[in-house]
């Protein structure tokens, strides 16, 4: 990691699930940012252990914090890969563009197949859900709030007819994170599910636009690779004065938020953010921009962020950027191309 690429920003790991998965046979596992309301569900059968949520490679057999970003480590289980089960309805069951719907979801142990009540917050939340269309079109970050019977709802109005990927993350406590798709094709879709791919093409222009703020992006390296790490930064300026933006507001408990999908939309590529300052030289320990206990009220960000992501296949990728400011959540879509590795 040099350190370049991270002094003065935010440092946001990325991780791609089913990379990590076809790699370690390792599961994302949860964070500690809150205490899990409730009694905790670990199955005294199974091994537990204290784990990192970011980095699933890290465990330890007592509590503690993560060495490479500090978080504190999370009772889990980060040898079950075993995803949970999700049930997904919708009221109306048929739901129509342009009318508002309500996704509910529960979750329920792939060993007990109890109901699931305890999800560990990370990064702010219990529940981050994503709504994409097929054509990349639409994209929507949302957070569903739970129910006393401990399902979740979330109301959502689709925009068009066709067919979306309804993506839940989420942390069971003593579980392993998961990341779950569901599909969901409105009435009136007439299209072809297997034909209708994206069709992206990757972006040539740097700068984009939302609103009053501009987005420069840059690559590194250039030309990202099947299977490694590749960096996106967002450099942030006011759309009229050309001002580099500062006083970015922490959101999602950092300075921004990226989640990077695959064009056939079955890699994703999410994480909640980690902030990380370089140390003065390049060997020395990364320190954490944001401490644990800071009064986030009174922090500001910007104008560079960068994001890290492990693409796991070639191909084409679109990647939506969030930041906050002035209470508003701007969204920068980005598409990019993945190119086979050797
Ligand atoms: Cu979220």
């Amino acid at each position: 990691m040099r350190a370049r690429w991270i002094a003065g920003t935010s440092l946001v790991l990325l991780v791609a699930a089913s990379a990590w998965l076809a790699l370690s046979g390792d599961r994302r596992a949860p964070a500690a940012d809150a205490p899990p309301l409730g009694a905790p569900v670990l199955d005294p059968r199974e091994e537990v252990a204290y784990v990192c949520p970011v980095h699933p490679d890290y465990t330890s057999g007592q509590p503690g914090r993560c060495p490479r970003d500090g978080m504190a480590l999370v009772e889990a289980n980060p040898y079950d890969p075993r995803d949970y089960r999700l049930e997904f309805l919708t009221d109306p069951p048929a739901v129509r563009a342009g009318e508002p719907a309500t996704f509910r979801f529960r979750v329920f142990h792939p060993g007990t197949g109890e109901l699931v009540r305890d999800f560990v917050t990370v990064h702010d939340r219990r529940y981050h859900l994503f709504v994409i269309s097929q054509d990349m079109e639409h994209f929507e970050h949302l957070h569903p709030l739970q129910d006393p019977d401990g399902s979740w709802h979330a109301e959502v109005t689709l925009p068009g007819e066709g067919y979306y990927k309804i993506l839940s993350d989420f942390v069971p406590y003593g579980g392993s994170g998961q990341f779950l798709a569901r599909p969901l094709v409105t009435v009136g879709y007439a299209g072809d599910l297997g034909g209708d791919r994206a069709g992206l093409t990757a972006d040539t222009e740097p700068d984009r636009t939302v609103g009053d703020l501009r987005a420069t992006v840059t690559r590194d390296p250039e030309t990202f690779v099947a299977g490694l790490y590749g960096h996106l930064e967002f450099r942030l300026a006011e759309t009229g004065s050309g001002r580099p933006v500062t006083d970015l507001e922490p959101f999602l408990g950092s300075f921004g938020h990226l989640m990077i999908m695959s064009e056939d939309l079955r890699d994703y590529v999410h994480s909640h953010p980690i902030d990380l300052l370089a140390s003065d030289d390049e060997t020395g320990p990364l320190a954490l921009m944001i401490p644990m206990d800071a009064d986030r009220s009174t922090l500001s960000g910007g104008p560079e962020i960068t994001f890290e992501g492990l693409m796991p296949r070639a191909g084409r990728y679109r990647a939506w950027a969030q930041f906050s400011r002035g209470g508003e959540v701007y969204t920068f879509p980005y598409t990019f191309e993945v190119e086979e590795s050797g």
